[in-house]
């Protein structure tokens, strides 16, 4: 199994994240961690923070010579912010100079002040902050590593933000096509889209509002048998589902075509099964988003991700009330971002990279690296596809009809 658990606060001193149950023989070097969380950065409409938010990591424990050991991995992520709020968020004993009493429709404020019984909205945002999505971040790169020795990769774009959004024809990046998204202001793979994208973001932020949108994340490569049917927590696409839906901000998680399928009459809404002698059992199209009865199918896997506009807004026009003295008001402003949905698309990889990661060492178990991967070439093999001919490299092969470099529309063709 693998878990994780990340603590740190927005403005504090660090995030840390510590990783249990990552094989050994796993190469990570530090590079590969801040190269993700500079693309977690990335993206049009993001407040002034992320200008001078460096993320630099150390690497504390659990990785050795560049790979790691089988125990566990503890990654520290400084705050830039931290020298500015050394006093409002020290540990010691004391109390803040600005009490924040205004809670923000939306955020965490108001339903976690009255649950801990805190008198300062802080005491809680400062958590629901999604800054601690860059310690997911760190831990989803360690998933990725494993997995490329599985052959899977995974990819988000943006297909809808605020009011602009992809339509049926609109391209699918596959993993060639990484680069070129994250190229991409608003990571969208579709130049025509991209604009309308940026004229919504500019004008949302001159009004000093915020906007919601939609990443859709793909992991090519996935093999058959991840997840299971037997058990309702054992379910690969509620575990995704709820990796997912974890996320700050998150509100919708759509697995495959689940709300158009919901409309189409059965004739239309299923994968067709066909055998290739050379690739196995195969699958035309991904309406199931490669997950069926809680199994990954081989299919190309495919997840919706929808975030709600920010509860924080350069413009205080939230009604609210001070809960100090139960007056009406409005929420307090806050310099924030105008929308995080690009980096959004860049967590969900991570979380999704979490859950195939623990999938896949559940199903191929092993201490090592190598012996995760025997195990895996064992399993296919006996499927009747062709197993790996250079084990474990990256998109090697050994997964029928689901390989990193499929045509990246799969599944979008009778859709
Ligand atoms: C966030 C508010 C902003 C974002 C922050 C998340 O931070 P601040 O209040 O310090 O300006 O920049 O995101 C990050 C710091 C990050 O690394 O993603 C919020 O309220 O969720």
């Amino acid at each position: 199994m693998l878990r994780f658990l990340t603590a740190g606060e927005s403005h504090g001193r660090a995030l840390v994240v510590i990783v249990e149950g990552l094989p050994a023989g796993v190469p990570v070097e530090a590079s590969d961690i801040t190269d993700e969380l500079a693309r977690r950065r990335l993206g049009y409409g993001r407040g002034p923070r992320m200008r001078f938010e460096a993320d630099e990591i150390s690497l504390v424990g659990g990785i050795r010579h560049g790979r790691t050991l089988g125990s566990p991995v503890a990654i520290e992520i400084a705050n830039t912010e931290w020298p500015k709020w050394t006093e409002e968020m020290s540990p010691d004993p004391g109390a803040p100079t600005k009490v924040l009493t205004q809670p923000r429709p939306g955020h965490a404020d108001l339903a976690g002040m009255l649950k801990y019984g805190f008198e300062d909205a802080r005491d809680v945002l400062e958590r629901a902050s999604a800054r601690e999505t860059a310690a997911r971040v760190a831990a989803g790169t360690l998933a990725k590593l494993l997995l490329a020795h599985l052959g899977v990769s995974i990819v988000s774009h943006i297909v809808a933000l605020g009011a602009a959004s992809t339509g049926p024809d609109s391209p699918r990046p596959g993993p060639a096509d990484l680069d070129q998204v994250d190229a991409s202001s608003v990571r969208c793979f579709d130049p025509a889209v991209e604009t309308a994208m940026i004229e919504e973001i500019k004008a949302a932020g001159k009004a000093g509002d915020s906007l919601g949108g939609v990443a859709e994340v793909l992991a090519y490569g996935v093999p058959i048998g991840l997840g299971s049917h037997v058990q309702w927590d054992r379910k690969l696409d509620a575990n995704l589902a709820q990796a997912l839906m974890s996320i700050q901000a998150v509100k919708a998680v759509e697995i495959g075509d689940g709300w158009d399928n919901a409309g189409r009459r059965g004739s239309e809404a299923h994968d067709a099964i066909r055998y290739d002698e050379a690739e196995g059992y195969v699958r035309p199209t991904a309406r199931a988003g490669g997950i069926e009865g809680g199994i990954s199918n081989g299919a190309l896997l495919v997840a919706r991700v929808a975030m709600k506009p920010l509860a924080t807004l350069n413009r205080p026009v939230l009604e609210t009330v001070d809960v100090a003295t139960k007056e009406s008001t409005l929420s307090f402003r806050e310099r924030t971002d105008t929308t995080a949905v690009p980096a959004m698309g860049v967590v969900a990889e991570s979380m999704t990279a979490l859950v195939l990661a623990n999938e896949a060492l559940r199903k191929f178990g092993g201490d090592s690296l190598s012996e995760v991967v025997r195990n895996r070439d064992g399993f296919v093999a006996a499927l009747g596809s062709t197993p790996s001919a250079a084990a474990g490299a990256p998109g090697s092969g050994a997964f029928g009809g689901n390989e990193p470099e499929q045509t990246p529309d799969t599944g979008r063709a009778a859709g």
